[in-house]
């Protein structure tokens, strides 16, 4: 993916969107998955993740990806504020249901696996464990861990509370199965399938092929502790893989 730095950013009109630069940081592939779904075209801004980002500091107000700046518009840095921004830009096709119900079940679904405290929160608290006091890292995990929460009690617990996600996504996902769905909500794609398939990620990456993710990265993903394991109900990457197979792009590219 081609990146432009945020000093040339700032002054370019149009929809800008800040990504993690070499890795698939699930926010951002799930931003720009959506943004392609809707055909709205993007130009991508460098952001180096753990590092200070202090340019992007002081252009949005914070130093993480994914960010959206539309326009003059004041930057968006709220996963859920971007996908409110691509559906107005282009509202078809719709990710957001009508029917109140399945907006209100859908939020919920979206808030469990990429909120604050969810499913990837915890997942990158497991992560950032073996990285504390690893040599050469310390900076970088340490900037992490402050953002992030960390403390050596969160992410001992990270894994139990992980595992629950899973087993209820993956009730959700049966009980959809049984009334003849495949997907989250209703009866047709909406944005929480589209926010699973790119965190699934955080569970198995997908293969090397069409994932190109660096191998230290890869390898600390595998390391899965038996609770995740045995909370992985099939459907999870069978759901993630007709996703991709039917509505997004491949090979990821970051
Ligand atoms: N608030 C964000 C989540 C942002 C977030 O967790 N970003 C991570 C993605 S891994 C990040 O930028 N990490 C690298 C860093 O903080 O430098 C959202 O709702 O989209």
């Amino acid at each position: 993916m081609e990146y432009i730095n945020v000093e040339q950013a700032i002054n370019r009109p149009g929809l800008r969107l800040v990504l993690t630069a070499g890795v698939p940081g699930p926010w951002g592939e799930a931003a720009k998955a959506i943004l392609r779904l809707k055909n709205i075209p993007f130009t991508a801004v460098r952001q180096d993740g753990g590092a200070e980002n202090a340019q992007l500091a002081a252009w949005t107000g914070q130093n993480s990806a994914p960010v959206a700046i539309y326009n003059d518009e004041a930057p968006r840095a709220n996963s859920l504020d971007i996908l409110y921004l691509a559906e107005r830009i282009n509202p078809l096709p719709a990710l957001i249901p009508q029917d109140i119900d399945q907006r209100i079940e859908m939020f919920g679904l979206i808030q469990t696996i990429i909120g604050e405290q969810g499913f990837a929160w915890q997942r990158r608290l497991m992560l950032l464990q073996p990285l504390m006091n690893a040599p050469g890292r310390e900076e970088m995990a340490a900037r992490l861990g402050l953002k992030y929460g960390y403390t050596d009690e969160a992410a001992a617990q990270a894994a139990l509370v992980c595992a629950a996600i899973l087993t209820r996504l993956a009730t959700h996902l049966r009980q959809q199965e049984s009334k003849g769905s495949a997907y989250f909500v209703g009866s047709s794609l909406s944005a929480v399938d589209v926010y699973w398939a790119n965190f699934a990620g955080m569970l198995k990456p997908l293969p090397a092929e069409v994932n190109p993710m660096p191998e230290s990265l890869r390898k600390s993903y595998a390391e899965l502790p038996p609770s995740l394991l045995q909370a992985s109900d099939v459907i999870l990457l069978q759901h993630r893989d007709y996703i991709y197979s039917r509505y997004l792009t491949l090979p990821l590219d970051y």
